[in-house]
This record gives C-alpha cells, structure tokens and sequence, in this order.
C-alpha cells in the first residue's frame, strides 16, 4: 500500500493516476490522508475554481465543456469536478456526463471527476473542497465545479467555489422563483444559457426584477448569455469571471473568501471530531441510550447532551 509520501511526487506532478487515488483517500478516510493534506497545505491557493450550477438540464456541462476547452486552448490544465448531491454513485458513474465530454477526457490536460453522496466521509461539500484542493496542488490552474441546484448540500459546495455562475434558462417560469431561496445569495454571474429558445428576454427580466428586490450587494452580478452547444458568449462569460476574480483580489475578497473557507472547514472537523471522542468516552451504548431517552420524552436533548460531556 502507497503511503502520502508515495503519493506526494506524482501528485504534485499532476499524474492522474496519484490525483484519484488522493481524492478516494480523503473520501474515505484513508489513514494516510491526513498526512497527505498536511504536505500540500503550504502549496496551495493558486487555481481559480469557478462554480458552474442551476437546475437539471439547464446545460452545465455543456457549458463546462465549452469553458474547458477555452481554458485548454490558452495552455490551461483544467480540472473539472461533477458533484451530483442526488446520486449515490461516485467516481464516474453520470452516463450522460461522461459520454457528453468523452471529446475533452481524452485530453491529458483536463482532469474530470464524478462527485457523488455515497463514500464521501463529512458529506459532498468537503469531498468537494478536498478535491478541488488536491488539483491545486497537482498544478491545474483551473477547476470548474458543477453542481445540481438542490438545497443546503449544493449552497454548502458553492462555498467552494471562487466564482459561482448560475445558470438558468428560458421558460423556467416558476422555476425561477425557486432558485432565489439560497442561490440568488450566492450567484457572482447569472447565465442565461439556450439563449437560442423563445423567452430568454422574459427570465432576463424576472431575472433583474429579483434582483432589484434584493439587497443591494457590493458585487452586482451580471447577467450575460449563452449557447452553450454552439460555443456562443463563452468568451465573454469568461471575461466576466475573470472580471469578478480581479474584484474579489481588489477588495480583499479572496482572503475574506478564504476565511470563510477556512471556518467552515475546521469546525465541521471539530464538530466532528468532538463526536467521536464522545462516543470514544461516553460509550455508543450510552449515547445510544441516551437517544433513545430523547426520543421517549423522558429527557430532553439539552440535558441529554450536557449529560453526556460530565456538565452539570
Ligand atoms: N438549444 C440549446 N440546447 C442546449 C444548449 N446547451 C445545452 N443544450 C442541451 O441541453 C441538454 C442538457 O445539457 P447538459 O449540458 O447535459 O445539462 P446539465 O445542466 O449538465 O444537465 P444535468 O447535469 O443532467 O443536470 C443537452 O441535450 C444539451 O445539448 C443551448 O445553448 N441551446
Ligand atoms: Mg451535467
């Protein structure tokens, strides 16, 4: 068995081999995972992640590959991570996915990866983030992180991302109120993607009138639009990200970014870890009893947790 050290050179070679085998290690738990992170911390912080979401079919991958290829012809390595909070599979297993960018996977200067629920230790948001941190480190300049819109695990995976481009489509109707819970907070860019359908102008109202409801917000985010499938207003959604990224570098938003990155990260590992050494302590027969207690109303939880760590 390789051991972080094995792992470490052809890492930060950027061999595709060692980079999914590193992403497994972090998401199950491998014992050498720790160590393996602990190498590349002090190399990382160069890639610009972009976050690419919206509803099912809206055509983010159609536009990850677009971006991609982009990317690729300036010299660009490009990582792309597909994270599907629906999916139980992982490492690879969205079909249409892959049949979709089998062109740029056999690309040795693009890494793609499925992300997926099952195995992903601490949930899809640190697989994510541990992904997208292991490409950094193996040299690829650019990550694109797709995700399906849908609730608090998807919001969790944006706060990966250095820029998060939502994408929308015409003829959403309802659709679009929908998407504002959560995800009207977070979009630094909105994409009018299928701009070549009938009502791209409709969502591009709904669109700004949303967003003259809002907060008014120190970035204002655009709205651009796109064709994905013929490759049009690709560069300048790429323009407009790099726009965003030279904002955020102007006004101290990448460190804020990281920060924020930062904190999430550590105290979801100490809430973690404060769990475990509960368990370790107290006994899962005693935890579990506890539950049990909670759920008979014969205690309620406050006292059953203050019971658990020795507080009065
Ligand atoms: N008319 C039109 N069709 C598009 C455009 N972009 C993508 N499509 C098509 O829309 C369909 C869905 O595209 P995808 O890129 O797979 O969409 P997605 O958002 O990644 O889908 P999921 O990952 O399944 O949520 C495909 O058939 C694309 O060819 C566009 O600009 N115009
Ligand atoms: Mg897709």
């Amino acid at each position: 068995m390789p051991s972080s050290a094995d792992l470490l050179e052809p890492l930060r070679r950027g061999e595709p081999r060692a980079l999914g085998r590193a992403i497994s290690w972090m998401e199950n738990g491998h014992p050498g995972a720790r160590d393996l992170m602990a190498s590349l911390w002090p190399h990382l912080g160069r890639a610009v992640v972009i976050g690419i979401t919206g509803s099912p079919g809206a055509g983010k991958s159609t536009l990850t590959d677009r971006l991609a290829r982009a990317l690729r012809a300036e010299g660009q390595k490009v990582g792309i991570l597909a994270v599907d909070p629906t999916s139980p599979f992982s490492g690879g297993a969205i079909l249409g996915d892959r049949i979709r960018m089998q062109r740029i996977a056999a690309d040795p200067g693009i890494f793609i990866r499925s992300m997926a629920t099952r195995g992903a230790l601490g949930g899809l948001a640190r697989a994510t983030q541990d992904a997208i941190d292991l490409l950094d480190a193996a040299g690829y300049d650019t990550v694109i992180v797709e995700t399906v819109g849908v609730g608090q695990d998807e919001v969790d995976v944006v706060s990966c991302v250095q820029t998060c481009c939502v994408v929308l489509v015409p003829g959403m109707g309802d659709e679009i109120q929908a998407i504002k819970a959560g995800i009207m907070e977070v979009a630094d860019l909105f994409v009018i993607n299928k701009a070549d359908r009938d009502g791209a102008d409709q969502v591009e109202q709904e669109l700004t009138a949303m967003k003259s409801l809002a907060p008014p917000r120190p970035w204002d985010p655009p709205v651009l639009r796109t064709v994905a499938q013929q490759g049009e207003g690709i560069p300048e959604l790429l323009d407009r990200v790099r726009e965003h990224g030279a904002w955020l570098r102007a006004h101290g938003g990448l460190a804020r970014k990281a920060r924020e990155r930062a904190r999430l990260r550590f105290e979801s590992l100490l809430a973690e870890a404060a769990l475990r050494r509960a368990r370790a302590q107290a006994g899962s027969e005693r935890l579990e009893a506890a539950i049990q207690a909670v759920a008979d109303h014969a205690q309620d939880p406050y006292t059953a947790v203050a019971g658990i760590l020795g507080e009065p």
